[in-house]
């Protein structure tokens, strides 16, 4: 088990505490989940915020932390030499929670009457997003589901943001190491990929390159020769002549901090020259965009700008006819780029979602817009230094949006409707690297993933 130093988890609760103030902070661990039968379980996968002020990567624990007796408790239990037959010897519960400062640890059963003795004080939770967790927090507060999920702690959320949104040094060292591995897992990809080859053998050689670096993939792999196909898990397909993969994926290392790397490439290790100009313009708004990263920026703003970047490009290539700021105005682009250009990245891919997307990236005054692709932006607030974010524009030709959108007569002032059967085939393309928010600009972590056609070609040469 790998941890910060005591100093670190010790100076985040101390934070903690004085950020929310008063009452009980209560942090469910999670627990194992089972898959088809109780004593087979999916892999386990710590809470990220439990892991942010307590470390302890493992199941079944809990832990609470009084703001006004200044009190931290871990509940969870000692191995039994019943485990031990199981599972090994193990290190104590106790000499673990030591190294992340913890002193008062109680058997896991004990949370009952500790959250009874609580009565009357306000206990701070976060909104659950796993059954059991739900389940719990409903019998401990004696209070029905419905008003557990409407009950959490907006103290406790805006709290939780204002620590984690802000990546200090040690944790920026583990998400270049995340962000490195999942390089690797790229090039081995673009190396792997071939005429002939089906998609889950490359998919294979993704898995494999985690693995060797003794990590899980942050989110299942989006790899598929059908780049438009948003959120695309199926590996099936055989990979053909003259289309281009689209590789989504990244690693969560042993600490659980993610990457979430995206490269698009040929299948046969040649961009043709109408993959090229399409591939260019994604580039030219991934790069623009990383280019005018700076705190205080709106993101949302960002975002708009590579929309903007987009259509003028579309424009050049008769795609799009007409005024390009009144098309970026009414929303044109989302044809082509039916999602927002990032997200806040830490130990979740999608950093903190489950505080809600908008307490995360929006603030009062900027309300989420309900454009297509403008509406799926995560992150629309001022940037801020040592927020890590993705920028992943993406230029897409889906058949059946654009069918519809032509049926509705929709933008037909605007929008080639004639030409764009000629892309029906294409695929899409997206590029996305994670990036830092510096003082007076940014810095991409991690070392160069191959991303100009030039030297992906070269890349896939080799
Ligand atoms: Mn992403």
């Amino acid at each position: 088990m790998k941890l910060f130093s005591k100093e670190t988890y010790i100076k985040r609760r101390a934070r903690l505490k004085e950020l929310v103030g008063s009452g009980i902070i209560f942090l469910p661990g999670n627990n194992e989940a089972s898959l088809n039968y109780a004593d087979n379980h999916y892999r386990f996968r710590q809470d990220s915020t439990f892991l942010y002020y307590f470390g302890l990567n493992e199941a079944g624990l809990n832990a609470a932390i009084d703001c006004d007796s200044r009190e931290e408790i871990l509940f969870g239990n000692e191995f039994t030499v019943e485990d031990i037959i199981w599972i090994g010897q193990q290190e104590g519960l106790k000499s673990k929670s030591e190294k992340v400062g913890i002193s008062d640890l109680r058997p896991s059963n004990s949370v009952i009457d500790f959250i009874a003795a609580a009565k009357g004080r306000k206990v701070h939770y976060l909104p659950p997003y796993r059954a059991d967790i739900l389940n719990t927090l409903s019998d401990l507060l004696d209070q029905t589901r419905e008003h557990i999920s409407k009950g959490s702690s907006v103290e406790l959320i805006d709290a939780v943001i204002q620590q984690r949104s802000y990546k200090s040094s040690e944790e920026l060292e583990q998400m270049t190491e995340a962000v490195n591995i999942s390089g690797l897992m790229h090039i081995n990809a673009m190396r792997s990929a071939a005429t002939g080859k089906f998609e889950y053998e490359t998919v294979a050689d993704i898995y494999q390159t985690a693995k060797a670096h003794n990590s899980y993939l942050a989110y299942p792999a989006i790899f598929s020769i059908n780049g438009q196909i948003l959120h695309n898990h199926y590996h099936g397909n055989q990979m053909t002549e003259g289309r281009m993969v689209l590789n989504d994926s990244g690693a969560e290392n042993a600490m659980c901090y993610s990457g979430d790397i995206t490269r698009t490439f040929p299948v046969n290790g040649k961009f043709s020259t109408k993959q090229k100009e399409i591939y260019d313009i994604v580039l030219d708004m991934e790069t623009s965009s990383i280019e005018s990263l700076k705190p205080r920026l709106l993101y949302k703003d960002v975002h708009l700008a590579s929309n903007k970047l987009m259509i003028s490009k579309l424009k050049d290539l008769g795609l799009l006819k007409g005024d390009v700021e009144e098309m970026v105005n009414l929303g044109v682009g989302g044809l082509f780029m039916p999602h927002g250009l990032g997200h806040m990245i830490g130990m979740d891919v999608h950093d903190m979602e489950n505080l809600g997307e908008n307490r995360v990236g929006y603030r009062e005054g900027l309300e989420r817009s309900t454009q297509l692709g403008l509406k799926s932006l995560r992150l629309g607030k001022e940037l801020e230094k040592d927020f890590v974010i993705t920028v992943e524009p993406g230029l897409y030709f889906i058949p059946d949006l654009i069918e519809k959108w032509k049926a509705e007569k929709k933008f037909e002032d605007f929008i080639n409707y004639e030409k764009l059967k000629e892309y029906y085939n294409f695929g899409g393309v997206r590029i996305e690297d994670d990036v830092l928010i510096t003082e007076n600009g940014s810095e991409i972590l991690g070392n160069p993933i191959p991303k100009t056609t030039k030297e992906v070609e070269t890349t896939m040469a080799s």
